[in-house]
């Protein structure tokens, strides 16, 4: 008994009307100029009413610092993209144009050194471009000059925060003006102000030294796309220079015990002027009511 496994069956192949070779591409000729032009208009139009596809997820940037962020974001996902396309492109040619058509078996082969050396030495190239980009950009946003405009002293502690100006003294302690974060009972909406107020100027380099008196906290503003520890005897620095209004909730973002979730804080980012005038009006505060 013999399978004669090589046979064709006879008469018309069901897709052989027209042969099945032009009919795919027929197929694909509909069908991928259609699907392009409806993909290009997708991806411009949406970028044109609203950024927020281009970005990625990443949040509306409001430091000179996060502007970097969102574009090494921005370039990673470019990256991948590519690299996606490439892959997905060489598995669609594979699965199109290297199809099983008879039972020979394809010539067989030990090493394929050129490849090899291919799929070694690319991954290593795609790994040194991100580095560089990574690095360079963690060293600016890392960088910390010798004279910012504004200093801002940040405390944290189980539950709240403390925002100090050391270079705005109050006159009757000679302490510093002060916002002192009185923990928050959770109370929203509508009783934000009881949070403490981090305010900082636009267009100034804003320097933060964030220490923690009990336990590790993190302190994160979500549009300076940042965030950085706050650890007991162990002062962390950075700086930003804000380049937009923005009004919003900052927060811990290390657990840091039982009422965690509600270590919040206001931040307003505000013009050079506005901030002065803020600055004038908590001395005087507190410099009527004795210093803090
Ligand atoms: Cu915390």
């Amino acid at each position: 008994m013999s399978l004669n496994r090589g046979a064709r069956p006879r008469g018309p192949e069901p897709r052989s009307a027209g042969g099945g070779r032009p009919r795919r591409s027929g197929l694909a000729r509909r069908w991928v100029p259609g699907a392009a032009i409806v993909a290009a208009v997708l991806l411009t139009t949406t970028g044109c009413q609203s950024n927020a596809f281009t970005r990625m997820g990443a949040p509306v940037p409001v430091t000179k610092q996060a502007k970097v962020i969102v574009t090494l974001w921005q370039g990673s996902w470019v990256a991948a993209w590519c690299v996606g396309i490439l892959v997905w492109g060489l598995i669609v040619c594979a699965v199109i144009f290297f199809r099983k058509r008879s039972d020979r078996v394809p010539h067989q082969v030990r090493y394929n050194l050129p490849i090899e050396i291919l799929y070694t030495v690319v991954p290593f190239i795609m790994i040194g471009v991100l580095f560089y980009f990574t690095a360079r950009d963690e060293n600016y946003v890392d960088a910390l000059p010798a004279h910012p405009d504004v200093v801002v002293n940040v405390i944290g502690s189980q539950w709240t925060w403390t925002f100090q100006y050391p270079q705005y003294k109050v006159r009757s302690e000679f302490g510093e003006v002060t916002e002192l974060g009185p923990q928050w009972n959770g109370d929203i909406p509508g009783n934000e102000n009881q949070l403490p107020l981090l305010e900082v100027p636009i267009g100034e380099t804003v320097r933060f030294n964030l220490t923690s008196i009990d336990v590790v906290h993190s302190f994160w503003v979500v549009p300076f796309a940042f965030k950085r520890d706050v650890i007991p005897d162990h002062p962390n620095h950075f700086e930003v220079t804000p380049t937009a209004a923005y009004t919003g909730i900052g927060r811990c973002t290390e657990l840091c015990g039982l009422y965690h979730s509600r270590m919040l804080f206001r931040v307003k980012v505000v013009p050079a002027a506005q901030f002065r005038t803020w600055i004038a009006a908590q001395r005087a505060q507190q410099n009527s009511s004795g210093g803090v």
